[in-house]
């Protein structure tokens, strides 16, 4: 972690919007302080800094106005910083894609994975690997006509959607192995799997998703925070 950087982030390691801010500003270089966020202790910082959802992430650069929502923060880094790894298309048109399809993840994906990682009844869990396998569907038909044929969706190298995606590979891989559910699977989605394992030897995306053990923590973070313990006296 460096010191007095101009650029500061408040996260909390294992959110895959806080993962997909490292993977835009390791991309562009770009120095950074990183403040590790208690979210069921929030600080004063993060309350003022977004008053209205108090989440993580946030970004501070120098004496601007505290950033919130990670794809507007991917977006102004690459507003800032555009000649190092340029992540939004240079098409107007493709860039509306883009935004259109990661404002559609995060409004339907998101959901469902946070609820089939906490919820309890068989019932619903099955009905959400559905949703999630439907959703992955419509990625791979995404990947197919964003990709163009080449190894990401941003093209030969991570752009945009392959940070929105890969912020989440690391709770993907996690699903698998504690869950036994593949959002992701070779026969049905060859594209993506293959995508996924490109982007799993990338040195950046292996440098900036987090470890099992802390998507293990976070995920028992979650489930206290949202079921906590009630008083022993009423
Ligand atoms: N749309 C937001 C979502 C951020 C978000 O949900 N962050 C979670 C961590 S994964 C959070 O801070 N939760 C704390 C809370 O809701 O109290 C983004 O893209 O940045």
């Amino acid at each position: 972690m460096t010191q007095n950087c101009e650029m500061k982030l408040v996260g909390s390691t294992g959110s895959p919007f806080v993962t997909r801010v490292k993977y835009a500003l390791k991309l562009k270089s770009i120095e950074y302080e990183y403040i590790e966020e208690d979210l069921c202790n929030k600080s004063e910082l993060l309350l003022k800094s977004n008053p209205i959802y108090k989440r993580v992430p946030v970004l501070f650069h120098a004496n601007e106005h505290p950033i919130t929502e990670s794809l507007v923060i991917i977006e102004y880094l690459d507003e800032i910083r555009p000649d190092i790894h340029p992540l939004l298309p240079s098409n107007p048109s493709e860039r509306a894609q883009c935004r259109v399809l990661a404002y559609t993840f995060d409004d339907l994906f998101y959901p469902w994975t946070k609820e089939f990682m906490v919820t309890q009844e068989k019932e619903r869990s099955e009905e959400l690997k559905k949703l999630l396998i439907g959703g992955s569907l419509m990625l791979e038909e995404a990947f197919a006509k964003l990709s163009k044929g080449k190894a990401f969706f941003g093209g030969d190298d991570i752009g945009y959607m392959d940070i929105v995606v890969g912020g989440f590979l690391g709770w993907i891989k996690f699903y698998g192995i504690v869950f036994n559910f593949n959002v992701i699977e070779e026969d049905r989605n060859p594209r993506l799997a293959e995508w996924v394992k490109r982007m799993w030897s990338h040195e950046v995306a292996r440098s900036v998703i987090p470890s099992h053990e802390t998507h293990t923590k976070f995920r028992n973070m979650l489930i206290s925070s949202m079921f906590p313990p009630l008083p022993v006296s009423p």
